[in-house]
């Protein structure tokens, strides 16, 4: 299918480079499994879930009829005074997956709802305790938080920050954990790095722990290029927000639903949250939806009041979408029919082997992993930023294979469903691409 100069014209794409874009479209037109297919008729092998998002793999059956008999049934139900039996189940299967005692389930519509959402019902969580001064929010550098006021503001991505003005008052940032000196080549999660947790400390004792309602980090930071907590980090960071009164919100739009080989990140990482964000996989990507998972601490402190008064003045129209709800429901069904998170732990190794033998290889500074996730970070070319990565991700595309470059590095996050093969086809790509990079 050729567009039409006006109709390429219309449409404003998101974080893209429009006019670069435009002068040569990357178009697909239907997705399988693991692979798209091009508008030109490339099957295109897909190392990134879409975006982070369809870990089940492309347009999978069971999803797809969900989503259609929901169609065809109930388009919309009113999210305010008025539900529908699917939301309730969803909410409960999501439940029932989460670290205990997280058990309450908010709906939303993105990654950065849910983390507006979160931010919301900390500093009302604590006002609805009597302790309303709590209002600061602590973020982290290079943290991506999405792209609402609030997701932003604890943001640490200079790039998504500078052009949007003052942010919210009252944020500070911990420190990124990222140091290539110490912590190159690390095979899943460092061993240095554990300290800059405490950092935490120093800012408590600036702002005053009576003045911070909550703390959120991604477990593993994804979109600023893939940052491995170091071992001891997490498990640090919850002994100082306990330690004070601050929530801790884990972020985990990319690392729920299998990323790194179990049903979160919190899983993995052994250190449980007092909220966890989510979206992208809670319905394999095939329509958008997000949500908060709160502890039971948290949701008790709102039921409190009189029954008749609304606990929350926030929600949205598309909160528990009919179409999200069977999208997730199926798709939650279908991680668990296929064992797909501990399919995603049995293949971690296989990517980590794969990777690391990119070490030597041209420009090739660190390779990292966790579960289904990897990075490749390349020496930036002087004075030119980024370009030597974009230039990988589009040299990959052209030979078929789809990555995702941020700055200098390129990230792999396949479905969960990815075989070995297409792992060693991904690499290998990865490798010829990287040694005709100049
Ligand atoms: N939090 C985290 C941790 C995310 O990774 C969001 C919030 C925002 O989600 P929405 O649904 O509002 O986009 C994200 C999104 C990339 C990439 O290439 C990452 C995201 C989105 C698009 C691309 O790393 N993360």
């Amino acid at each position: 299918m050729n567009l039409t100069t006006e109709a390429l014209d219309s449409y404003w794409l998101p974080f893209t480079a429009n006019r670069q874009f435009k002068a040569a479209p990357r178009l697909v037109v239907q997705a399988d499994g693991m692979y798209y297919t091009t508008a030109d008729g490339r099957r295109i092998l897909d190392g990134f879930a879409g975006l982070w998002c369809c870990n089940a793999g492309h347009s999978r059956a069971p999803i797809v009829a969900a989503i259609r008999e929901q169609a065809a049934t109930m388009d919309y139900a009113p999210a305010f005074q008025m539900s529908h039996p699917l939301a309730f189940e969803l909410a409960r299967r999501i439940a029932e997956l989460a670290p205990k005692p997280l058990g309450h389930v908010f709906f939303c519509n993105s990654g950065s709802e849910a983390v507006d959402t979160a931010l919301k019902i900390a500093l009302a969580w604590h006002r609805v305790r009597g302790e309303g001064q709590r209002m600061r929010l602590i973020g982290r550098e290079r943290a991506y938080h999405g792209v609402g006021f609030g997701g932003m503001s604890v943001g640490g991505i200079a790039a998504n920050r500078r052009m949007f003005g003052l942010m919210l008052g009252g944020i500070d940032h911990l420190p990124h954990t990222h140091n290539l000196e110490h912590n190159a080549f690390s095979c899943g999660q460092p061993a240095w790095g554990a300290h800059l947790a405490d950092e935490l400390e120093r800012i408590v004792a600036l702002h005053d722990a009576s003045t911070i309602a909550a703390v959120i980090v991604e477990p593993m930071a994804g979109s600023t290029g893939v940052l491995i907590p170091p071992k001891g980090y997490l498990e640090r960071l919850r002994e100082i927000t306990r330690k004070h009164g601050i929530l801790l919100i884990f972020d985990e739009v990319i690392t729920a639903f299998g990323r790194l080989g179990a049903a979160f990140g919190a899983d993995v990482y052994g250190v449980v949250p007092d909220m966890i964000t989510f979206a992208k996989g809670v319905t394999s990507g095939a329509v958008p939806m997000g949500g908060v998972i709160v502890s039971a601490d948290v949701y008790k402190a709102f039921m409190t009041g009189p029954p008749t008064a609304i606990e929350l003045f926030h929600g949205y129209t598309y909160s528990a979408h009919p179409l999200a709800c069977a999208a997730g429901i199926a798709a939650l069904q279908l991680y668990k029919d296929e064992d797909l998170f501990a399919r995603a732990a049995r293949m971690a190794p296989r990517l980590e082997n794969a990777l690391h033998s990119l070490k030597g290889a041209r420009h090739v500074i660190d390779v990292r992993n966790h579960g289904l996730v990897g990075a490749v970070e390349l020496a930036a070319r002087p004075n030119a930023p980024g370009t030597r990565a974009f230039e990988a991700y589009l040299r990959c595309y052209e030979k078929g294979v789809l990555v995702r470059q941020t700055g200098d590095i390129i990230a792999l996050a396949p479905a969960l469903i990815i075989e070995e093969a297409q792992i060693d086809q991904i690499v290998q790509t990865m490798r010829d691409v990287l040694a005709t990079l100049d």
